[in-house]
Parts: C-alpha cells; sequence; structure tokens
C-alpha cells in the first residue's frame, strides 16, 4: 500500500460484523428453526408489530402470526435462497417481508411499505439506464453517467463511484454531488476504511443501506440464553446493523445515512458505488434492488471494455513483433536486429528504455542506465526469487532499495529472462514519474478507548498531499503478455543461431 507505513495492520479485519446480533431501527426481524418453524430469534422492537414482549415471542411458531398459506411459500427454499418479498399487514400498517433461508434458520425481516409500490415502475426507467450506458464510450463515461443517473434518481446528497487498486486503497474517480458541498473527487482512501471481511461480505450482498447512521441499532434476543454465544448469521440480511466502527467513521465524515453497491468484475470487487445523504435515507427494497442491477450493467460494461482495450493493444503489439522478427530474420543478428532501425523491442510495450542482453554483449535503445548497472541489475534479478523467470515492478527501490539510484530512469523494469539459465535477457525501462497523491485524511494511529489493540476511525478527512517519487506508470497486462510472446518468438531464433555459430567455430 503507498499509505504511509506508520499505520499497523490491527486487528480490525477480525470483527465478526456478520454475527454481531443488531438490526437497524427501521425493520423487524424473525428467526426461526426452519423445519419446525419455532421462532428462536427476534428484534426486540418487535413488540411494535406484535404487540407482544420479545420474550414472549420467542418460542412460539410463525403460524401464530402468519397465515399458513405464506408459510408454505418458504417450505422448500434451499439453503442461502431468498424468497420473493411479499406485503403482509400488522394493526393496517403494510410491510415487506423479505425472507431467506440461511444456516438451518428461516428469517424474516419486516420493513415499511410506506407508499403503494410497484415493483416493476423501475423498468422503464431501468431500460433507459441500460441504453444510455451502452451509448458510452470510455470507462471514465461509464462512471460518471452511472454517478449522475443514480443521484437524478435516488437524490443522494453525493454520489461517489469509488475504485480499488492493487493494494484495496481505494480513489473516488465519478462524482455528483449537491453544490455546497466540498468535492473529494480524485481524493484516495487506504486499505483499512474497509477491512477485508467487510469487503468479503459486501461481495456477497451486492447493495446495502445504512437507513440512519445516528438511530440507535436493535439488539436481537435469543431463545436459548445469550446470543452472543449463540448467534444468527445475518450474512445476507437486509438489515443487519453495520460495525460501531463503521458507524463512528460515517458519523467523523458526517454521514447521515449511505447507499452502497459493488462493481464486480471477475469475482472480485472492482470498485464501489457510495452514496451519501446528510441526513437519514431508507431506500424501499424494491429501489435497492434496482440499484443493484445498475450496478451489475455498469460492471459487465467495464469488464467488455477492459477485455477489448487489452485486444487492442495485444494485436498491435503482434503486428510489431513480427516486423522486428522479419528484420532480425533477415541478417541473424538478434542484437542489433532489437535494438536498430525503425522498430525495436522499445515499440513493444509503452517503456521509456530497453535494452538485450545476449551471450555476455548488450545492447541498449532509449532512456537505460548504463551498461554497468544494468548488468548489475540483471545479476541481481536471476539471483531474486521469481516465478516464471520473469520480473516486473513500477518502484524497483521497494524491492531493491540498492537500485533506487536508477529511479530517474529505470524506477520501472520489466526483465524476461531467455531461459531459466538467466544470463540472457530482455529488459524495459520506465523513469520516475512523480505524482501528488491526495489522501482523504492524514494518518493518525488512534486506538480505541475500549480495545486498546484496535486502531479507530480517523477524526479528519482533510485532504492530505504526498509526493510519491520513485515510482513509474504501471505495467498493463498486456506489456507483460508481449514482451513474454516476444521472448518466445526469440528464443527459437536465438537457438538457431546458436547451433549455427558453433558449427562454424568447430
Ligand atoms: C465498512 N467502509 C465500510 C464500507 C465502506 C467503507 C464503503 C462498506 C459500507 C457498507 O457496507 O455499506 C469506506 N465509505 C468508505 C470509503 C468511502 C466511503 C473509503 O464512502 C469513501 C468515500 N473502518 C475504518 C477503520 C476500521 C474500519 C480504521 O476506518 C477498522 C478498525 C472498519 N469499515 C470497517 C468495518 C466495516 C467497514 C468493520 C464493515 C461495516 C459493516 O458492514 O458492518
Amino acid at each position: 500500500s503507498l499509505y504511509p507505513k506508520e499505520v499497523t495492520l490491527t486487528n480490525c479485519d477480525k470483527e465478526p460484523i456478520h454475527i454481531l446480533g443488531k438490526i437497524q431501527s427501521c425493520g423487524y426481524l424473525l428467526a426461526a428453526a426452519f423445519e419446525s418453524q419455532i421462532i428462536k430469534y427476534c428484534s426486540e422492537n418487535i413488540a411494535e408489530l406484535l404487540s407482544k414482549d420479545s420474550t414472549a415471542v420467542l418460542g412460539e411458531k410463525l403460524s401464530a402470526y402468519f397465515e399458513d398459506n405464506l408459510l408454505r411459500k418458504y417450505s422448500d427454499l434451499e439453503d442461502q435462497e431468498k424468497a420473493i418479498p411479499q406485503k403482509v399487514e400488522f394493526n393496517e400498517k403494510a410491510f415487506l417481508l423479505i425472507a431467506h433461508h440461511y444456516a438451518g434458520n428461516l428469517i424474516f425481516e419486516l420493513e415499511p411499505l410506506e407508499t403503494e409500490e410497484n415493483p416493476y415502475e423501475h423498468q422503464i426507467y431501468l431500460s433507459k439506464i441500460v441504453s444510455e450506458l451502452n451509448a458510452a464510450e470510455s470507462e471514465q463515461e461509464m462512471c460518471d453517467l452511472t454517478a449522475s443517473l443514480i443521484k437524478e434518481s435516488y437524490d443522494y446528497d453525493r454520489v461517489m463511484i469509488y475504485r480499488f487498486d492493487e493494494n484495496w486503497d481505494g480513489v473516488v474517480v465519478s462524482e455528483e454531488k449537491e453544490e455546497h458541498m466540498e468535492s473529494w473527487l480524485g481524493l484516495r482512501y487506504p486499505a483499512s476504511d474497509i477491512p477485508q471481511q467487510a469487503r468479503k461480505l459486501f461481495l456477497k450482498q451486492g447493495v446495502r443501506i445504512i437507513a440512519d447512521v445516528k438511530s440507535q441499532s436493535v439488539a436481537i434476543h435469543a431463545l436459548s440464553g445469550n446470543e452472543q454465544e449463540n448467534p444468527v448469521d445475518l450474512t445476507q440480511s437486509e438489515l443487519r446493523a453495520s460495525s460501531p466502527i463503521h458507524i463512528e467513521y460515517l458519523e467523523n465524515m458526517e454521514v447521515g445515512a449511505t447507499m452502497t453497491a459493488a462493481i464486480i468484475s471477475k469475482g472480485t470487487l472492482w470498485g464501489l458505488i457510495a452514496c451519501h445523504h446528510n441526513t437519514p435515507k431508507f431506500i424501499s427494497y424494491y429501489k435497492r434492488q434496482s440499484c443493484k442491477y445498475l450496478t451489475q450493467v455498469l460492471s459487465s460494461r467495464i469488464i467488455l471494455s477492459t477485455a477489448n482495450q487489452a485486444l487492442l493493444k495485444v494485436n498491435e503489439s503482434a503486428v510489431l513483433r513480427n516486423k522486428l522478427l522479419e528484420k532480425i530474420s533477415k541478417d541473424w543478428d538478434v542484437l542489433n536486429g532489437l535494438t536498430t532501425g525503425d522498430y525495436t523491442m522499445l515499440e513493444v510495450t509503452d517503456a521509456q528504455g530497453s535494452a538485450v542482453l545476449l551471450d555476455g554483449q548488450i545492447r541498449m535503445t532509449g532512456e537505460t542506465p548504463d551498461e554497468d548497472a544494468i548488468r548489475k541489475l540483471v545479476k541481481a534479478l536471476s539471483l531474486a526469487d521469481l516465478e516464471d523467470n520473469y520480473y516486473y515492478s513500477n518502484a524497483l527501490g521497494k524491492d531493491f532499495e540498492e537500485f533506487e539510484v536508477l529511479k530517474s530512469k529505470a524506477s520501472g523494469v520489466l526483465c524476461v529472462f531467455l531461459s531459466s539459465a538467466r544470463k540472457d535477457a530482455l529488459i524495459w525501462f520506465k523513469a520516475e514519474k512523480i505524482k501528488t497523491v491526495n489522501w482523504a485524511g492524514k494518518p493518525e494511529k488512534v486506538m480505541s478507548p475500549d480495545d486498546d489493540q484496535r486502531m479507530s476511525p480517523r477524526k479528519s478527512f482533510e485532504k492530505w498531499s504526498v509526493l510519491q517519487e520513485a515510482h513509474s506508470e504501471p505495467w498493463q497486462d498486456y506489456e507483460i503478455a508481449a514482451a513474454q510472446a516476444l521472448k518466445q518468438d526469440i528464443s527459437e531464433i536465438i537457438l538457431e543461431k546458436y547451433e549455427e555459430v558453433k558449427l562454424l567455430n568447430s
């Protein structure tokens, strides 16, 4: 992570957030044993619906409160399956019953249905969105469009598209907000703001609201004694209360309510749509599902555009490689063929310099360190613990401190050895690119008062800029693939040439 090192990893990512035993106050929860339908858990506020204390409800059967023909619909739910929500009434008020089967429990969650909602109402709006997203060309355009469509239809004060990097730090890449609010566009947040277990749970859920950051969460009571010793698993719950640490974080940010949706690419989190409201805000189940659907459309558009871009680059580099190979085969001079003339190995990637080391000889092209430095570097890399005989980094000095002196021309290095002997190599160099990184808040190591092993969220999110040195632009997958393809292509030529030279010398 780029985030300064003094913030150490703490037990943040150990908090078991799926079994905290609390729900948000905007709804109600009942959980019964799946087979017997005997109520094993209920939220303390259930008295508001059933006019009976939560302790009295425990041990009763669901059929005491729900009609048999409604309950029958749930009897063949598979484990981890969600049922289609139903409208139910208590005390002449309408609620949406969202049921699912999880780890032996039939879990009922009830949310108020304030106005008569048509679940298909949003479809017209959604199909409009899909066609607009299909017309967007770049990833940035897609993200900007999504942020503005969500702002328009859900009316949060701030809507952000937040993108993770390879270290799970993240950046706000698109933003739509109320005018009076300060912009967070371009701000970077450290990975520890969303610990790994939270990301994992979030990936499963897809979309989630925190309807009122300030309201007290509601305890869940258990039939068999202490809930904490015998917790109900809320992995798939809609109403699960958030970790108090995250609540403190949102309070420090002065956020009153949130909606978050996962942007998923190839099974992992690409980023998220983060919506903030200054005051409490509840979004109905159907509208949350619409948001989830919209986010899925965005996800698949992003995947497609990334794949297309890579394909284009791979094709471009294949054309270049063929020209190089033609040249080399003509005069059998690999060293000069790769490094002189109209096309050189440099063009195969987006690097600023390249070199080939072959049979003790070296040739360079473009902006590279001097010959002696390259030899030392290749020697060091040949001794390193590498997978598959290649190495790349956009911050060489991090892996090899002694080579940080090369940073102006070689902050970035991509080195492909021609064989497992690791004597001959193709190397590309990228120059240092000094960047300002704008973190959302200076890191302070604040320990929680009740657990000094636990880091608390920082209090201030004021922009804190650091100059990032000794880094180059990152190596893209297609550059690495092109370098390896070139190695493959010329290995054979080199072998043939060696055989010929050996014959001549013998
Ligand atoms: C959860 N932290 C989250 C989530 C987000 C963020 C989006 C998921 C929220 C959800 O499920 O709705 C972080 N929110 C952000 C960021 C932005 C934003 C970066 O809007 C940027 C604009 N948090 C800390 C520290 C800890 C921590 C120090 O800052 C741990 C000690 C924990 N964050 C934490 C936990 C969760 C979380 C535990 C899960 C909350 C839950 O679902 O129960």
